[in-house]
């Protein structure tokens, strides 16, 4: 495969970016490869400055539910550029997509707008502290919310491949509140709520995992935080950012039929635009500045292009049948990819439109079961994949997406390809 123009372009970018890139897991470390540079991106391909073509399971890391470059998301988007890009006054699209996401998310009564789902968590945290007067947070071990200071303590995602409890430049007071649990497990947390319950202003969790790989809750799992939680006043946070209009329209909270005080989501609602937010009840939400005492703001906030694309993105998901025709898609892509996993020390976990291979025997239920994957083996299976034109999602600490535009004709290949990969 030609690459020479990525590669030259790679070490170009290393002059000026640290590390080449604007997000660690782009740097494609954990799988032995130097990254791509994209030309262009459409439906469910990439294509590289080199002229080769991916298929792409990685979706931006999940934004693409529609698929890359979605004709209406293009047209709403240029359409709104010609009033102008942002005008840190109101705008009627922002009301318009707090509505739709009120619409998919009724939980959510009240909406606020941030720029990043780092953003979203760090400020659903502040809200919940200042809206309880308590301080704890309970986060779970291999859940990632973003890189905000207090959340970096055994997260997933790139952190999880540094093997890093915590990132370096937090200090140890940042994190002191921050207490991680095993997750899929009740007795750490009963225990831990009967020592300090009265303490922890909320637990932030990822409904279904998906930033150790994908790891969903167990039977009754979620219902359980949601009952703790209540009996002991503290805040339950689904942090939506992968699993939000993913899982369901109204993302794992309607899938899982679980009722958060607060919902973060970003990635789908951005439509491809630096777009996320966090919500929830109209009385926790009514604690955040100009009318609260719960100080959150920001430049772009909302702005009329992000909330444009949101809205042609959310229009196109809210149509009748999407979820069912993207579900069927994948539940025979499931069936065949299990089969073709059989007896090759794979683990498949599949929940609605995302997945992960894992390389060991066995099963995943939670983040130390993630550790004992084989990420060598994974990295040769990347490369593998790679070098037949699918771009998976190039961490073992990561998700793969399924957009409504890959064909049956792409996942059977998907599939084809995993029965062959032997090493
Ligand atoms: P951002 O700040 O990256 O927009 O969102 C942070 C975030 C919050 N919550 C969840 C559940 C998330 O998955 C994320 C971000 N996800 C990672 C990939 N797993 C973004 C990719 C990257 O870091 O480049």
């Amino acid at each position: 495969m030609e690459r020479t123009k990525s590669k030259k372009a790679f070490e170009e970018a290393i002059k000026y970016i640290p590390g080449g890139v604007n997000s660690p897991v782009r740097a494609l470390k954990a799988v032995g490869e130097t990254p791509l540079f994209i030309d262009h991106a459409a439906d469910n391909k990439i294509y590289d400055i080199d002229g080769n073509s991916f298929t792409d399971y990685c979706l931006s890391w999940g934004v693409f539910l529609l698929g890359h470059a979605h004709p209406k998301v293009n047209k709403a988007v240029v359409e709104a550029v010609g009033r102008g890009t942002s005008y840190g006054i109101p705008s009627l699209q922002e009301t318009e997509l707090a509505k739709l996401v009120n619409t998919c998310f009724p939980t959510m009564q009240r909406v606020r707008f941030v720029n990043s789902g780092t953003e979203a968590t760090m400020s659903a945290i502040r809200l919940a502290r200042g809206y309880t007067g308590r301080n704890y947070i309970v986060k779970f071990e291999g859940h990632y919310h973003g890189h905000a200071d207090h959340l970096l303590v055994s997260a997933g995602s790139g952190v999880a491949r540094l093997g890093k409890s915590s990132s370096a430049g937090v200090p140890e007071s940042f994190v002191s509140q921050t207490i991680v649990v095993p997750y899929n497990d009740t007795v750490a947390l009963e225990q831990l709520f009967k020592e300090k319950g009265n303490e922890i202003a909320a637990i932030i969790l990822e409904p279904v995992a998906a930033n150790m790989g994908v790891v969903p809750p167990q039977e009754g799992y979620l219902k359980f935080l949601r009952e703790l939680t209540l009996q002991y006043h503290s805040l339950l946070i689904f942090d939506e950012v992968i699993t939000g209009f993913r899982l369901s329209v109204g993302g794992a909270q309607k899938l899982y039929g679980i009722e958060p005080d607060l919902t973060t989501i970003g990635k789908i609602v951005g439509g491809g635009f630096p777009a996320a937010a966090f919500g929830g009840k109209a009385e926790i939400m009514q604690m955040l500045a100009p009318d609260g005492p719960v100080y959150q703001a920001g430049t772009l906030s909302g702005n009329p292009i992000a909330m444009s694309a949101g809205i042609a993105t959310l229009s196109e998901l809210m149509q009748a049948g999407f979820y069912d025709k993207l579900n069927a898609k994948v539940d025979k892509f499931e069936s065949e990819l299990r089969e073709a996993i059989l007896n090759k020390g794979m683990v498949l976990n599949r929940v609605g439109p995302m997945f992960t291979l894992f390389f060991k025997e066995g099963k995943v239920e939670n983040f130390s079961d993630v550790r004992q994957t084989d990420q060598e083996r994974f990295a040769r299976f990347f490369r593998y994949m790679f070098s037949k034109g699918i771009y998976v999602s190039p961490s073992q600490f990561e998700s793969n997406f399924i957009s409504i535009k890959h064909t049956e004709e792409d996942l059977s290949r998907f599939v084809d390809l995993t029965r062959q990969f032997e090493k």
